[in-house]
Parts: structure tokens; sequence; C-alpha cells
């Protein structure tokens, strides 16, 4: 019996031996399984947060297509008022018209394109600080900067014909076939009724590496908007359906080093001549505007 006592407890505990192997090796498949888990989980959490924080990424975006580039060629240059702080450019039947800033020297002008010569000219009353402007009709529509004032004028006369308000900040104005377009200093452009005022539409403008901010001056040209960015030497040309930049124009160098001298500020002021397919563009406080052609990079 002592033996056979002796041999069931070794056996006894040679299954017990045998089921801590077990054991010992069932947590180590259940830490090893929960270790891959975890891994997994991180690594999924790791990309979802790349895709969600970073929409414009090159890595994950389908808009980093790279968009053309253009480079200019100068095909005029003719005299600017060097006082101008120009905020709002368009063209014609032979002439600009000119809106400009700073509070107290703001103006509406009529500016004849060879002499620079300002043919009519009317003064901001001074809590006003002018910017951009857009020829609807026989009506010259003119935005302020923080005021949330618009002016609506006679094109010929210059008579104030109309106000209205925003709740944004005014920048650029421009217009297609029938809605006025307007920029805010952000990179949302603003579409409204041009009878009322009122928002009908809005868009984010783009590019492939995220939104495009501090869009200016404003200029519709052949289905496309101009905007030149705020402190920067470029013109975005922009799809006015989806708010994606379809082509950056470059234009460093445009004001030559003898005439870039303070005062003189930065790009803006952007017109389009339709009839002769002429492409204008100066800056504020600049002595010069250019008539360009677009060269493809
Ligand atoms: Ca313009």
């Amino acid at each position: 019996m002592k033996t056979s006592e002796v041999s069931d407890s070794e056996n006894f505990c040679q299954v017990f031996t045998s089921n801590r192997l077990h054991f010992s090796q069932l947590n180590m498949l259940l830490l090893t399984h929960r270790f891959f888990c975890v891994l997994i989980f991180c690594i999924l959490s790791t990309v979802i947060f790349i895709f969600t924080a970073f929409p414009g990424s090159s890595a994950v975006s389908p808009k980093s297509e790279a968009v053309p580039i253009y480079d200019y060629k100068i095909v005029s240059a003719y005299p600017h008022d060097p006082g101008a702080f120009t905020q709002g450019l368009i063209f014609e039947k032979g002439v600009l018209y000119e809106s400009t800033g700073i509070r107290g020297r703001s103006s509406l002008r009529k500016v004849e394109l060879q002499s620079g010569k300002v043919l009519q000219f009317l003064r901001l009353p001074n809590q006003f600080f002018g910017e951009g402007i857009t020829l609807y009709g026989n009506k010259i529509i003119q935005l302020t900067w923080r005021s949330r004032t618009g002016f609506v004028y006679d094109k010929n006369s210059f008579e104030l014909l109309n106000t209205f308000t925003y709740p944004t900040e005014g920048w650029g104005i421009t217009h297609d076939d029938t809605r006025l377009i307007m920029s805010d200093g952000t990179s949302v452009l603003h579409f409204l009724n041009p009878e009322n005022f009122k928002e009908t539409a809005r868009i984010e403008v783009a590019d492939a590496y995220g939104p495009v901010e501090r869009l200016n001056e404003l200029e519709y040209i052949h289905g496309e908007i101009y905007a030149n960015v705020w402190q920067t030497d470029r013109i975005a040309r922009i799809s006015p359906r989806t708010g994606q930049v379809t082509g950056w124009i470059e234009l460093a160098g445009l004001l030559s080093s003898d005439d870039r001298k303070y005062p003189v500020d930065v790009l803006n002021g952007i017109a389009y001549d339709t009839e002769a397919d002429r492409l204008f563009v100066t800056g504020k406080l600049w002595p010069k505007l250019f008539e360009i052609k677009l060269v493809f990079r």
C-alpha cells in the first residue's frame, strides 16, 4: 500500500506538474495574443488619426496631384499712383476703376490706363477703410474692411445708390454671371445674391496642402476665380464649383528692386480686359501697374 501510495503520490505530482506546464503555456499564448491585439489596435488607431488629422497630407490625400504653375511675361508697364493703397481693381472699356484703403485716405477712382491719371475721384468718409470693388451692370459695388458695410454706386456718376451689410470682414469682390463672389481674409469665398446681398453659397478654397487662407483681391476670368493671397506674390486660380486651386501664378520679381522701396506694400489688384484679353496686376502703393501674359512653367 505504501508503495502504491508513493506511486500514486508521484503520479499525482507528475500530473500536477504537467498541468502547471500546460497552464503556463496557455497563459503565455494568451499574453502573446493580447500583445498582438494591442499592437494591431495601436497601428490602426495611428493610421486613422493620420487620415483624419491631416486630410491634406500628400501621403494620404487624392488632392495631392500637382497643379500647374504659371510664371509671367511683362507686356507693358503703366504709371500707378504710389499713394494708392490698392484694395480693388477692375477694367472696363479702356479705363480702370480702383478702390483704395487706409482710413482717411480711402477712395473710389476712375483711372486712365496709359497715364495713370485719376479721371474721377470719391473719398470715403473717414471711418471707412476701402476694400474690393466690382462692376455689376451699371453699378460699382465696394466693400469696406471691418465696418461690415458695402456701398453701391452709379458707375458713371459715382452717386451713392445704396448700402448693405455683411457679417464678416470685407476683402475682395468679383462676380460671375449671376452672383457676387466675396472674400473675407480667410479661405472661404462667399456667393451673394446681387440684388439683396444675401449669401446663397460658400466654398472653402484649398490646394494639396489644405485650406488657402488670406484670400484677398479677386477677379473672375473665363470661369475661374483669381485671388491674390495676402502678403505673398502669388495668385491662386480657383474652381468656383469646388474651391480647389487649379493653378498658381507666381509673380515674384514683378516689381523691380529699384521700385520696391518703402513704403511700397504687397501685390494686390487684378483686373481683366474681357474685350482684348488683357490681364493687369498691381500692388498697394506700387508706382507701376503691369499688363502681363501668363507663361506655363
Ligand atoms: Ca479685381
